[in-house]
């Protein structure tokens, strides 16, 4: 046995994603339609991009949890495939009793081995009233979402600090157990009903037996393109992208979803073995475009921009709504050259081939970088960004959740990274 070979975290990680994207395909097939969509348009704009890229692999799923509990073994799951919490998201600001992070990559060489990260979610029950609370805690309780195999798996791994080949097929395959979908709820139909009438995230969450995963997202070279080819196809896409407008030179994020299917679920009856039908909504299909990761002054402007785009919005006509948004970011410069030069996105410069032989001819002296770009002895390349927009996770939430603006619930709330950070038993690391 000990002659087999060891699986590094990338190779796990690796077979970690097909197996969660094949076994979502199978669960959701309209998820299959969309990855064709999404390769069909990247084919098309193949020729602008570096070839090192890896784009026939999902760039992330996500996943809601319950109690700290979850959260800790997931964590201790992820970090054997190479995954470490990224950043604090408060959803609490878009009504959400929920807080999260992403569960990515962390080093560049890990990132272009695999990109998979998921965005994991946990409930926040503090933020509920005392009914629905004493209920969702109630119900989570007594669920187990983890095997035994499993939880004896993630020992073994920490221990050997990686597994052998037969152990990591065992890994992957209890793993996919915990992220699977259940159409036999593990709650009664009062139970969800009762939740789902408080906020349908309750339901979802305290409800079933698994953190099944809700949606899986690959990467497209043009959303544009791939949105439009998704409503070609007859999906029920999101009324708008989320993110930044469309731009010559994309930065941070855009993404958009086909909404979350309705689909048959069974409920137990309370002291009986009887089931009653019902339905629940949770899944989905995303896709995503990525662009320059911004600096500090970058994000703030970006940030600035959408709110003031948003409540401009918020008091006009739906029908110039988008036209108000594309004019408000017109204030942001697409051009790689001035967000260099106003130091608002991150670049990597690298040496150019004519660099080779060039030697400084006053030595000791200083050069400006423009002095070499101009000389082109340095080019620039832009460096991806890696996280999440907290606006785009919960218009990503929201629409899925058929929620509109107007019921959104203020939560009378705080961050709490804190909190999130001793659920996980670790600290979050900071993207910038
Ligand atoms: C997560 C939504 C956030 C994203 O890409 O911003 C997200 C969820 O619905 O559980 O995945
Ligand atoms: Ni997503």
């Amino acid at each position: 046995v000990d002659q087999q070979p060891f699986v590094g975290e990338h190779d796990l990680r690796n077979t970690f994603a097909l197996a969660m994207s094949a076994m979502y395909k199978t669960e959701v097939p309209l998820y299959g339609d969309l990855v064709r969509i999404v390769m069909e348009v990247n084919q098309a704009c193949r020729t602008q991009i570096p070839l090192e890229e890896r784009l026939d692999l999902e760039r992330h799923g996500a996943i809601r949890l319950g109690t700290p509990y979850e959260l800790r073994i997931i964590r201790r799951i992820f970090a054997l495939i190479g995954l470490h919490p990224v950043d604090y998201y408060d959803l609490s600001v878009a009504g959400l009793p929920m807080h999260a992070t992403a569960f990515r990559p962390v080093r560049p060489d890990a990132l272009r081995k695999n990109p998979f990260r998921v965005f994991t979610t946990l409930l926040r029950p503090e933020l509920l009233r005392p009914e629905p609370r004493e209920l969702v805690l109630r119900l989570l309780i007594r669920r187990n979402i983890f095997s035994d195999e499993l939880l004896k798996l993630v020992g073994v791994g920490e221990d050997q600090e990686g597994f052998f080949a037969h152990q990591a097929e065992r890994f992957i395959l209890e793993a996919m157990k915990t992220f699977k979908w259940h159409s036999v709820a593990a709650a009664s139909l009062d139970d969800y009903q009762r939740l789902a009438a408080e906020h349908p995230i309750l339901a979802d969450i305290a409800c079933f037996n698994s953190a099944h995963i809700n949606h899986l997202t690959p990467q497209t070279l043009d959303i544009d393109r791939a949105e439009a080819k998704m409503r070609m196809a007859g999906l029920a896409v999101k009324s708008r992208i989320e993110g930044a407008p469309a731009r010559q030179y994309p930065i941070l994020l855009r993404q958009t979803s086909f909404l979350a299917l309705r689909e048959q679920t069974s409920f137990p009856v309370k002291g009986s073995t009887a089931l009653v039908q019902g339905s629940h909504k949770a899944r989905f299909g995303e896709i995503e475009q990525r662009g320059a990761a911004l600096t500090t002054e970058g994000r703030k402007l970006f940030d600035r921009i959408l709110s003031e785009a948003l409540q401009t919005m918020a008091s006009a006509e739906a029908d110039v709504s988008e036209q108000i948004f594309k004019q408000a970011f017109l204030e942001f410069p697409d051009e790689w050259e001035t967000m260099l030069r106003r130091g608002l996105a991150f670049f990597e410069c690298r040496c150019t081939i004519k660099a080779r032989g060039w030697k400084q001819s006053t030595t000791g002296s200083r050069v400006s970088l423009w002095t070499l770009l101009k000389e082109q002895l340095v080019e620039t390349v832009p460096i991806t960004y890696e996280d999440f927009l907290p606006i785009s996770a919960a218009g990503i939430f929201r629409s899925n959740l058929h929620l509109s603006g107007d019921d959104q619930q203020i939560l009378e709330s705080a961050d709490d990274q804190h909190g999130l950070e001793s659920a996980l038993g670790c600290k979050i690391a900071q993207s910038n």
